[in-house]
């Protein structure tokens, strides 16, 4: 009880949240109530009913089925505001959040749009509750390169109000290799790159982010305990590893939290740090997580002061920031 108080009360940083993923069913009707549309489901019992997931790919298409909602600047705003709103109470005071933009403009909502709401809902963020963040806008792996391309020269023309980019969506059959070229795009414009690997898709896809890609920090790499000489790459190169708990536990990435690699991973020297990737579709925020996997886990008070500063020193905040942070 009194390690449950402590990690309630750790300060800190979150480096794997899809905006997307923290609609919350509530949050879905009333933005579905305020633009006029018709959902699938009769109300919020109904939908959370279908909150089931046997693979990556089964939460996928509720994820993007859902996010139809978000229509307006106003709907981008409330979702990210509703986020930071939840997460101070969980003593978060950094985050760094994923949008889809590819996801939003297929159904003809603006990039500029989508980012004028979101940064809105940051800088309300940073006002109320003192949370600094900053965006990553995500690929989708599961599109072409082309599409990744052109998504992001639209979005050059707000540059300032993104710091970096991903990739995410179905992993499978979607190698890092594919999107090189929009990398190394990217990375001309001076932005921060990471990537998903090794979430469902095998080790190798982490090695190909890092040495094709050139990606700073891996979303999820929970399969690079497949690979011994891996694990010891990601350990000498102290690359970040953006681990999501909850996530792998509800898309049988493992089958039982005691399963999970992570602290196989810690164990290897590799600086993992803990994140909630979709909150309203995994069973909780970060506090949520962190509980869980001390409950796996029963881990002493080093172990969390390590994996705090781990996330504080893989972010892109700025190094003031990070001082202040430690
Ligand atoms: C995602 Cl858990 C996960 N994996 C890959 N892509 C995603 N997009 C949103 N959540
Ligand atoms: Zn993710």
């Amino acid at each position: 009880l009194f390690m449950e108080e402590f990690i309630r009360g750790l300060p800190k940083v979150e480096l794997h949240l899809h905006i997307e993923g923290a609609l919350e069913p509530e949050l879905i009707f009333a933005l579905a109530e305020r633009n006029g549309m018709t959902l699938d489901f009769p109300d919020v019992a109904a939908l959370k009913s279908a909150y089931a997931f046997s693979d990556l790919q089964s939460f996928l298409d509720l994820y993007y089925s859902n996010m139809q909602v978000l229509l307006t600047e106003e709907d981008f705003f409330d979702l990210t505001l509703s986020y930071f709103a939840r997460v101070a109470r969980d003593n978060v005071m950094h985050c760094e959040l994923f949008f889809d933009p590819q996801a939003h403009l297929a159904r003809g909502v603006p990039i500029a749009t989508q980012l004028a709401g979101i940064e809105r809902g940051c800088q309300e963020a940073l006002r109320r509750f003192g949370i600094t963040s900053h965006v990553i806008l995500s690929f989708l792996r599961d599109m072409s390169e082309e599409s990744a391309l052109e998504t992001l020269e639209v979005a050059l023309a707000h540059r300032h109000r993104f710091i970096g980019v991903g990739l995410d969506s179905a992993e499978r059959d979607h190698p890092p290799e594919k999107f090189v070229r929009a990398f190394a795009r990217a990375r001309q414009e001076g932005l921060r790159l990471v990537a998903h690997a090794g979430e469902e898709g095998p080790h190798h896809y982490i090695s190909a982010a890092l040495d094709e890609l050139g990606v700073e920090r891996i979303d999820h790499g929970v399969r690079c305990v497949e690979s011994p000489a891996l694990m010891s790459l990601l350990a000498e190169r102290g690359t970040p590893l953006t681990v999501c708990p909850l996530s792998n536990l509800y898309l049988k990435v493992f089958g039982q939290m005691s399963e999970h690699s992570l602290p196989r991973m810690l164990e290897a020297g590799i600086k993992v740090t803990l994140n909630s990737d979709d909150p309203a579709y995994f069973g909780g925020y970060m506090n949520d997580n962190f509980l869980a996997v001390q409950e796996a886990f029963g881990f002493g008070r080093g172990t969390w002061i390590e994996l705090s500063r781990n996330a504080i020193e893989a972010s892109f905040a700025e190094p003031t920031r990070k001082r202040e942070m430690h």
